[in-house]
């Protein structure tokens, strides 16, 4: 169950009236939900919502469950993945979290923190193996690290109310889980209802997956390939079964040079996760107008 606030503590939490905070969730600004004897609360993350599309200073953050603001000039974004890069190599968790929650609370999109942050500092990491300045258990440690960020940051997400769904995966042999899971919580800031699968998946399981449960979209991150046409001709088998489920089938990743994207098919190709959330907020629209009686 989601951590509910009274609109008492949320007044607290941003330094406002209480009799506002009544007044906002009654116009609709705020989605609340009632008790049982009839008393407005309002979930934790769409708290955080209303706190990050306002961009509101915050009196007091953790009643919000929010991570405590250095000063608006510290949290530069252009500044933040070698922030970021040096955190992790130092083991500084506690930084680490710092850098990425406040720039999601101070209303910088999901797809932004892991575009501009998260992964030019995994680009830098890789540099740094490469030159044998950093060793492979920091670079692994790393990764462990940033899925635990990128979880918390998919817990501070207002849960999803649509009905669409959509589903996604790594090929078997591909191990690379931070763009794979990076895909998920960028589908899910825009509304989807999402589910990671997981990383290394055979071909033909995926198939299973989307014949049993034929969600909108399908995403494939494609990070590393050993043997270019296994990969080719499980992509497109993996497309044409979804064509039958009308499924869209959006891919991405490192490894999909312009050589190898020219051979498959695909409804989709996003260089970043940007474009993730660019394309995804289309289809959303596409479906509300379509089909305006339910919820996009
Ligand atoms: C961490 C890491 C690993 C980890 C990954 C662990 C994990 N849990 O994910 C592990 C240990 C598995 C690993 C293994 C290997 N790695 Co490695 N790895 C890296 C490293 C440092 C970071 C990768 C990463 O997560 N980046 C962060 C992501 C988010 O960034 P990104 O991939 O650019 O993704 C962006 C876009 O492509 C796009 N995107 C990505 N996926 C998708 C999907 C969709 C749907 C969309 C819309 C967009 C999208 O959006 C993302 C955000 O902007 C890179 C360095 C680098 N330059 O990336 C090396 C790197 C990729 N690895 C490399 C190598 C060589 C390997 C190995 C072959 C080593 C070996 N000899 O075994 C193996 C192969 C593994 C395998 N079979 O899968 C080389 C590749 C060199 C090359 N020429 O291709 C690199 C570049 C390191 C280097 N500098 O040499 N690696």
């Amino acid at each position: 169950m989601d951590r509910l606030l009274s609109p008492k503590q949320v007044a607290l939490a941003i330094g406002s009236s209480e009799s506002s905070l009544k007044r906002w969730c009654d116009q609709g600004l705020l989605n609340t939900v009632r008790t049982a004897g009839g008393h407005r609360r309002i979930p934790v993350q769409e708290a955080l919502r209303f706190v990050r599309e306002r961009n509101l200073e915050v009196a007091e953050p953790l009643l919000l469950a929010m991570v405590p603001s250095t000063e608006r000039k510290a949290r530069r974004i252009e500044n933040a993945a070698g922030q970021f890069v040096d955190a992790l190599i130092a083991d500084n968790e506690h930084a680490c979290r710092a850098l990425i929650m406040e720039h999601f609370q101070s209303g910088v999109s999901a797809s932004r923190i892991c575009d501009e942050i998260i992964a030019p500092a995994f680009h830098t990491l890789g540099e740094k193996w490469e030159c044998h300045e950093v060793e492979i258990y920091e670079e692994r440690s790393s990764c462990l690290t940033t899925l635990r960020l990128l979880n918390e940051l998919r817990e501070k997400l207002v849960p999803p109310t649509s009905s669409r769904f959509a589903m996604g995966a790594t090929l078997e042999g591909d191990h690379y889980s931070i763009p794979a899971t990076m895909a998920e919580i960028v589908l899910r800031s825009t509304g989807w209802n999402t589910r990671l699968l997981g990383c290394s998946i055979p071909a033909a399981s995926l198939i299973s997956a989307i014949e049993q449960h034929q969600p909108a979209v399908f995403w494939l991150s494609v990070s590393h390939i050993t043997d270019t046409s296994r990969v080719v001709s499980e992509i497109n088998q993996i497309f044409e079964v979804a064509l039958k489920h009308r499924t869209a089938v959006v891919v991405g990743g490192r490894a999909l040079s312009s050589e190898i994207r020219s051979k498959l098919r695909y409804s989709a190709f996003c260089d970043t996760m940007q474009h993730l959330a660019e394309f995804s907020t289309t289809l959303q629209q596409h479906a509300a107008a379509a089909n305006p009686a339910s919820p996009a």
